[in-house]
């Protein structure tokens, strides 16, 4: 090849590769990559339901195809030099030569430096992206939760509701100002208490970040939690812990962020939102943060109904305060507790010190 028509070629190829890239950039993660292929790369990934969700797992695959190729080249050229190259391979050879020398070729190794910057420059942009997209405050959320974890269960309650889905066609508000009121006194120590904290004379039993609401469902050992939530929706989650660090997950949200104490103080977002939730269904949530004795058991569920079931739901339970969330959920023709989870076993009685325990004198 001549140097005019390298140089053409090059240029052609660059095009290409900018408008392959710019084409990406472009779409971005909304594409979805062929069904078959996910269901072999996305290493046992649950099918999202939100459509952030649907971006996280899109690019979760895309980045798996373009490792599975990067790979297989790679292995490629590693087996030609250990086949080819090796000791045995070349005593077999006649003349005494050396395999081809490449080094000091400078093309060869600026090629072998600025792919690898590409690579890493692509995968770094469509995290960027995806990231930006799912933590994004901007979805004008119709409904908002409040999130309150502790040892070893959740609250939750509803904070807003948009005129659309609230029961009076007004905009709900949510909040038991009654109980965030007396919230809001244990932000201090009373004066000249002995031993008062000494960071800026908060309290140690602050509980005013916490959030209060009228219409709340608080999960027991005997009951998961049922988080009612309508399909089509925009909605925000607003976070926090009673005591230690917890996390909310949803797996079918392919999300999940840390509940802690204090966000603020602790220089942490507690809310995120998502576009909304694509089907009804019951989607099992749970605690993905190491929490104690009963992490494991901290499960409850989110049941998506549509949006007039859910507007029917908030409208028994305002009318019924006293009702559990079981009756409202038959109300509306729901199944009353958790389908995606069980309540778990909490007695120690048979676990411990019952079935496991062997008495060694037994036999002696
Ligand atoms: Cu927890």
């Amino acid at each position: 090849m001549d140097k005019v028509t390298n140089r053409s070629f090059a240029k052609k190829a660059g095009v290409a590769g900018a408008l392959l890239l710019g084409g990406l950039g472009l779409a971005g993660c909304e594409v979805a990559p062929p069904e078959a292929l996910s269901k072999v790369l996305d290493m046992g990934w649950p099918d999202p339901v939100t459509p952030e969700g649907a971006q996280m797992y899109n690019f979760w695959v895309w980045v798996w195809l373009a490792a599975w190729i990067i790979g297989i080249i790679m292995w490629g050229l590693f087996l030609v030099a250990v086949f080819k190259w090796n000791r045995k391979a070349q005593s077999k050879r006649t003349n005494d030569e050396f395999p081809k020398q490449l080094q000091y070729n400078v093309p060869l190794e600026l090629v072998l430096t600025i792919v690898p910057i590409v690579i890493v420059f692509v995968l770094f942009f469509f995290t960027v992206q995806v990231q930006t997209a799912v933590t994004a405050r901007d979805k004008d959320p119709e409904v908002t939760v409040d999130v309150t974890a502790f040892q070893w269960n959740w609250k939750f309650g509803y904070a807003q509701i948009g005129a659309d889905l609230s029961p009076t066609g007004q905009p709900y508000n949510g909040i038991d100002a009654e109980r965030q009121a007396a919230a809001e006194e244990t932000k201090y120590d009373p004066e000249g208490m002995k031993n008062a904290n000494p960071i800026h004379g908060m309290s140690q039993g602050d509980m005013s970040y916490l959030n209060f609401n009228r219409i709340e469902t608080l999960g027991t050992t005997d009951e998961v939690p049922v988080l009612v939530l309508p399909t089509d929706t925009p909605i925000e989650f607003r976070l926090a812990s009673a005591d230690v660090s917890h996390a909310f997950w949803v797996p079918e949200f392919l999300f999940k962020r840390d509940a802690y104490a204090h966000p603020e103080a602790n220089q942490q977002e507690r809310a995120f939102q998502i576009e909304r939730i694509e089907r009804e269904g019951a989607f099992v949530g749970r605690c993905a943060e190491m929490c104690g004795t009963y992490h494991a058991m901290m499960n409850f569920e989110i049941r998506a109904v549509s949006p007039e079931a859910f507007r029917d739901y908030i409208a028994f339970r305002e009318q019924n305060p006293m009702a559990t969330n079981a009756e409202a959920l038959s109300a509306i023709g729901e199944a009353p507790y958790a389908t995606s989870t069980n309540p778990f076993n909490s007695s120690r009685t048979g676990t411990r010190d019952g079935g496991n325990f062997q008495d060694p004198n037994a036999n002696a």
